[in-house]
Parts: structure tokens; sequence; C-alpha cells
């Protein structure tokens, strides 16, 4: 009886759970239970990760994955500066995963990771490692700052309190700053690239000669707030300088060069675009306008983006362009371009934010990773491009690099499209399976043979772990909080809050002039003060900017609110509603052909554990209210599924879970003729279309023969405009009665009928 009693109060106290859960109108298709099982498995891979690197890696920067060593700096050979470069020989794992523990709430681990880093690493930093000033400031100076930052403030999760933390982080990001302070020691006030941290710029000239405007920009983000911290506006003046001398290298068009000399600024590289060597610039005008408030940091940002929309973005991504012709000039894009989308969805454009992150889930589902460099050839390649190396991939590696999956983060944050969820657990799935070694995880050395990198660089920890967990953690203090955090390059999140804002402006007020407290700095002050009187009435700028500010600069956070307000549903999605989804699939064949290792890797856009999660099998007790339009559904003959999915892009449609369909028959398919419509949509996509016939040995008789074939209804149901049909192959069968009519597929898995590519049929 008393049985009978719990199991009724068990019975009834699970529905009430589900049925609370389901009134709780979570933005989202998947449930937070879920959602909890893939943050604790980022969880675990991170510990997987982490503890490796303090087993075999600590007390040296990183761990080796696969051989279990650690990895060190090359002290045989100062030239090496891949390896050196961010290899200082002060636990650069250990530090850069500290704000990773902080995000995971974890004070225990947090608490003595800062503690070991304590007592192994040298409180002057006096070590005789010649690192890059970039990569140290983001990553060690970051690191420190912001675990600083996160120790003493008593609103979170991992606050140390006085007795527990003596604010030595902060001592030591002093000690770390004034060392890297040497590097602008140079006649124009751009800093070297690289110092020694025991003898400066006492180094082989050749290590210093060039910089890029990464380099000599970025690090504003990271000195200022130091500045704020300290009340030292060293840092600040110093940085802010070699900021707006970056920026004056512009050209007419407002186009930055990427590389130059920091002695007298000759440009090495009139090449500019959005990846390597310039990224940061654009990061830290946008990045700081917000954390600092500052509005002339957001009129570079916009003059910047502005620069590139007019010259270098093109339909699916941005292009590098000659800074003083704005044409493009070398074609590939780069790995670390795919932070763009993220930025761009800080500044609230999402639409090219969307389009453009779709380009970089196309790379990765064909190659499984994102590669260094990828160059884009139009289909049908030149007869030059055929020969010449550009089909090929020529910065061919993947290290785990952290950008596709922050520009993911970013953009589910802003329009909590479920897609973004779909991304970040395949991407899971691949960490869990594909890169985990016994020591960690491993990156891809070659993405066209699948050949795996044993090397770990401390971002994976840092941010690419840190980024896929904040995805899938709703409920995280830095989602639920008014800190106003503002992650920095390296992702680690700073704040400002009113204390530290008020005690800085009032130390301002008072330090006037000067601010700045060394002399050898006072030389470039002179200089920048000029050349603020020159270029700019500070005044004015701010209320310019800040009404821009207010209009336009949005967080994800207020995005994704604005959005919700105009939501029909959570199952709409912006981007599986793309109707030129599949158009990069087509326009790049040449060169976005899956490498025989990554075969049968689904594109994301076609995943079908997507669709189930759409279902309302799955979803059975919480249904959300019908969207206005239902069309597009394959009617349900076979409990045995043939078809994967269908989908009906239409903009206020809802997603069905396709059960099945009895077969593709000829005779169930209502077809459009297109005759020559290729023709007369896209002049150059008939040879894109005569290439993909005469690889399948189907050769029309002649040019104007070319037509293509679209799917407009199955079985008698209509289908949409965009509609796209995946059937698997296995299930698939062919049926005509006249015997005339034979069915292949092409290269790009499209349905063929006699050789005539059926435009909306996809066969996996
Ligand atoms: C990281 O160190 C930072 O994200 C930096 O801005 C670019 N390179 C790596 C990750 O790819």
């Amino acid at each position: 009886m008393e049985l009978n009693l719990i199991s009724l109060w068990f019975f009834i106290w699970v529905i009430l759970v589900r049925t609370v859960d389901c009134f709780k109108a979570e933005p989202y298709s998947f449930t937070k239970n879920e959602l909890n099982q893939y943050k604790d498995q980022v969880k675990e891979l991170f510990y997987h990760g982490f503890n490796s690197y303090l087993e075999y890696g600590y007390p040296y920067d990183e761990v080796l994955p696969i051989a279990c060593v650690p990895m060190k700096r090359r002290f045989d050979d100062p030239y090496d500066t891949n390896t050196n470069d961010v290899l200082g020989n002060f636990t650069t794992t250990l530090v850069d995963s500290f704000t990773t523990l902080a995000v995971l709430g974890d004070k225990k681990g947090f608490a003595d990771a800062i503690n070991l880093f304590h007592k192994t690493v040298p409180e002057t930093f006096d070590i005789d490692s010649t690192v890059q000033l970039f990569e140290t400031t983001i990553r060690l100076l970051g690191g420190m700052m912001s675990a600083h930052i996160y120790a003493t403030d008593p609103r979170t999760k991992v606050y140390l309190g006085k007795d527990n933390y003596d604010g030595f982080l902060l001592r030591r990001c002093i000690a770390l700053g004034d060392k890297l302070l040497m590097a602008y020691l140079s006649p124009t006030g751009l800093p070297v690239p690289r110092i020694n941290l025991r003898y400066g710029t006492r180094i082989d000239p050749k290590l210093i000669e060039e910089n890029n405007a990464a380099a000599t920009a970025s690090p504003l983000f990271e000195f200022r707030l130091l500045s704020m911290l300290t009340l030292n506006d060293t840092y600040r003046e110093v940085s802010e300088f070699s900021f707006n001398r970056t920026w004056d290298l512009r050209s007419e068009l407002n186009l930055v060069p990427m590389s130059f000399s920091p002695y007298d600024t000759t440009i090495y590289n009139e090449v500019t675009g959005i990846g390597a060597s310039i990224d940061s610039f654009y990061e830290t005008a946008l990045k700081g306008s917000i954390l600092f408030d500052d509005s002339w940091l957001y009129s570079v940002w916009e003059t910047a983006i502005s620069a590139l929309n007019s010259y270098s973005k093109t339909d699916w991504f941005y292009s590098n362009v000659g800074v003083s012709h704005g044409k493009t000039v070398v074609l590939w894009i780069d790995s670390l371009s795919a932070f763009f989308p993220g930025l761009l969805t800080l500044d609230g454009r999402l639409e090219d934010a969307r389009k453009k992150h779709i380009m970089f889930s196309k790379l990765w589902s064909t190659y499984g990773g994102i590669p260094e460099r990828w160059n884009f050839v139009q289909s049908p390649p030149t007869t030059e491009e055929l020969d010449s190396p550009s089909l090929s991939i020529d910065l061919e590696w993947y290290p785990l690099r952290p950008e596709f999956i922050e520009s993911t983060y970013y953009l589910y944050r802003a329009t909590k499209d479920v897609y973004y969820l779909n991304i970040g657990i395949r991407i899971l799935k691949d960490l869990q399976h594909r890169f985990k070694t016994r020591c960690g995880f491993a990156g891809l050395q070659d993405v066209t043979t699948g050949e795996v990198q044993d090397r770990m660089e401390s971002f994976v920890l840092g941010e690419t772990l840190k980024y896929l967990y904040l995805l899938f953690d709703e409920d995280n203090e830095l989602h639920t909080t008014l800190w106003n955090h503002i992650f920095s390059t390296e992702a680690h999140p700073f704040w400002i809050d009113v204390g530290l804002k008020r005690r800085y402006e009032s130390y301002r007020r008072e330090a006037d002039p000067p601010h700045v407290t060394t002399e050898m700095y006072q030389f470039h002050l002179l200089k920048a003060k000029n050349w603020m009187r020159r270029t700019k009435s500070p005044n004015r700028r701010i209320n310019h900017a800040k009404k821009k500010l207010d209009g336009q600069c949005i967080s994800p956070e207020l995005a994704y609110t604005k959005r919700q307000s105009n939501r029909q549903g959570f199952q709409d999605s912006d981007v599986l509603s793309d109707p030129k989804l599949f158009e990069i699939d087509f326009r790049y064949q040449a060169t976005l052909e899956q490498p025989a290792w990554n075969k049968g890797y689904i594109p994301f856009e076609l995943t079908p554990e997507l669709y189930s999660h759409w279902s309302f099998s799955q979803q059975k007790i919480c249904l959300v209210p019908l969207t206005k339009a239902f069309e597009g559904t394959i009617g349900s003959r076979d409990p045995d599924s043939t078809l994967i999915s269908t989908h009906q892009w239409s903009s206020d449609a809802r997603m069905y879970r396709f059960q099945s369909i009895y077969g593709i028959k000829i005779a169930f398919l209502d077809f459009t003729w297109h005759p020559n419509s290729i023709e007369v949509q896209d002049p150059n996509s008939k040879f894109d279309l005569y290439d993909v016939l005469n690889k399948q040995n189907c050769k029309p008789k002649d040019d104007t023969s070319i037509h293509t074939y679209t799917v407009t209804a199955i079985d008698g149901i209509d289908l949409g405009d965009n509609d796209v049909v995946v059937v698997n192959k296995s299930s698939l069968f062919f049926d005509d009665s006249s015997k005339e009519s034979y069915i292949s597929i092409n290269r790009k898995s499209q349905l063929l009928i006699n050789c005539i590519p059926i435009t909306n049929i996809f066969v996996l």
C-alpha cells in the first residue's frame, strides 16, 4: 500500500516536472536537461585536457597530446618562432586555462591553478625567453588579469576573498606589463614584434624587423584595463598611441595594411583582409569601444567595417584586397577569419554574420576542421586554375582553433537559432571521437589526408572548450548577470565594475597632466597628443558615437531580446531557411570536395538528429503552437524510413520529422522543366553544369541543351520554392515503367535523371 502511494507520488512528480518544463517556454528545442548533458560532456573534455597538462606537461608551457610529454620552447633554436613565440617557459597552458576554470565555476580548481602558477613562475618574469608581444599579452597578461578580476569580484562563483587571495596576479601583470612595454621603444612608437623578457630588444634584429596590424593595435585592450586596475596610465597611453599609429597607416580607402616596419612604417604587405595579421585590429576597435565605452574606438571600427564592406565583402566571405586599389589580390580565406561573424554579431550585424558563418560551416563539413588557408576557386575552374596549385590547399593544418565555435557561440546567444546548437553538438562529438587523445586533443596536421598533429596549443583549453561550454550553459553567470563582460581575443572575460570605473575616472582627473609616470615614454606621448589634436575633437566624437552605440552597437543579449519579440516559435531557423543555403556547395565545388578520409561526414545542415529534435515525436509534451503556414510535408506510408528529411523553408513554416516516403518514383514527382534555365540565371553556371555532367559521363549534346529540374511536389503535395529533399541512398529506388529513364548522382550528391540534375534533391 505504502509502496503504491510512493509510486503514485513519484508519478505525479514526474508529470509535474515535465509540465513545468514545457511551460517554461524555453527558446530552444533542446530541453534544459539535454543542454546540461552536453555542458557536462564539454566539462569532462576540459578536465581531460587540463589534467593531462598538469600530469605530463607542467611546469612547461604545453603537453603533447599524443606523445604525452611536455612541449617546451626551443632553447636551442631562437629562430623557431612558430614554437617560441608563445612558449615563454611560463606555463602558458596553465595561465590560459585560469578563466575556463572560472567559467566552469570550479572555485577549488581555479584557486589551485593560480597558486600553482604563483609558486612556479618567477615573480619578476625575469626569464631568458624571446616571445611575441602579441601572444604574451593576450594569453599571459590577459589570462592573469581576467583571473584577478574573477578572484576579486565578490559576485563571481570563484571569488576568493581577501584572506585567500592577496592580489598577487595583479602584481604579476605589472611585472609582465613593464617588460612588454620595452617593445614599444621604437622610433615610431609602434612596438617591435618580439622581446626577450630579460634582455628587452637586444635580440637579433631579423626577429624584430616586421610587425603586423593585429600585433601593434590590439595590446590596447589588455593594457588599458591594466592602467585602470593599477591607476597608472603608462600602459594605456603607450598602447593607445600605437593603436592610433596603426590606424594612421590606412590607405585612402580606409584599408589598413597587414604588415610594416615598426622602425619607419615601411609597408611590407599591401594586402588586407580580416584574418591573420589584422584580425585583432578590428576586434580591439569594436570590443574596446564597448568595454571602455570609447566613442573614438567605435568610430574607427565603423570606418574600418564600412571600408571592408565596400571592398572586401563578397556574398559568403571577406576576401583579401590591396589597400590602395581595393581589388581582390589573393584567392584564399583563412581559418583565423572565422572569428569575424562573431564580431559582426556583437555589432548587431546579424545578417552578414549569419551568411559568413555558413561559409565556415561548409569548410568544416568538407574537411572535418577549418584549413588554415582555403583557396576559393569558383566553378568551373579556368584552364590555368586547373593546372595551378590553387585547387589544392597550401596551408592545410587545423590546430583546433576556436574561431568557428566562437562565432557559433555569439550567433547562438544573439539568435537562439537551434541550428547553432546543432553545430556545437557535432563539434563536441568530433572532439570526443576524432580529436581526443590519451593526453589531450590533437588537431589535424593535414585536413586533406586526415593526418593528426601532436600539439595542443593553450587556446584549446582557453578558448575552444570555453566557448563550446558556454554555448550549452544557459545559466552561466556571464549570461545571467549584468556585468557587461567582453571576451578578449583570447576569450578571457573582462568587465569593469562601477567602483573601478569611478576610481579610474578620478585618477584621470587628478593626474591630468601628465598621466604617464615613466619618463622614457614622454617622447611618444608628445607625439600622441599632437596626433590627437590633428585627428579628432574628442567631445564631438563622443556624442556622435554615443548615438551610434545606442542605436547599433548592441550586445548579443540585446539582439536576442529584440529578436525574441518577433519570433513565432522556437522552430524557425534563419540559417536553414536561407534560400541560398546550398549555393556555396555549387559555386565552390571545385575546391570544396570532401577528402577521402572524411567522406561520409554529414554536413551540419543535413544532420538527421537535428530534424528529429525538431519533430513532434521527440517533443510530444512540449508542442509549441502551430505557426501560420504549414506546407511541404511528405506522406508517410512505410515505417522503414526512406526519406531522411525534407524541409520547407518559408519563414513562418515549421519543421516536421518525416517518417518515410514510399520511395521516389518519377511518376510521383512533378517537375518544373527549366530549359536553358541556368544560362538565363547566370551565364557562368552553364559551364559549371557542363562540367558536372562531363564528370558523370553525361555528355550534353551541345551547350543549349543544358537544363535542370526542380521538384515542385512529391506525392501530389506541393513543395515550396526553397524546399530541399534529402534522400537516403541505401533505400532509394527508382521505378520507371517505360524503362527509358535512368538515375545517377553527381559529385555534389544531387540526383540526376537522364543526366539532368534535380536541383533540390540530394542523395546521402
Ligand atoms: C588565439 O590565440 C587567439 O584567438 C588569437 O586572437 C588568434 N589566434 C589564436 C587562436 O586561433
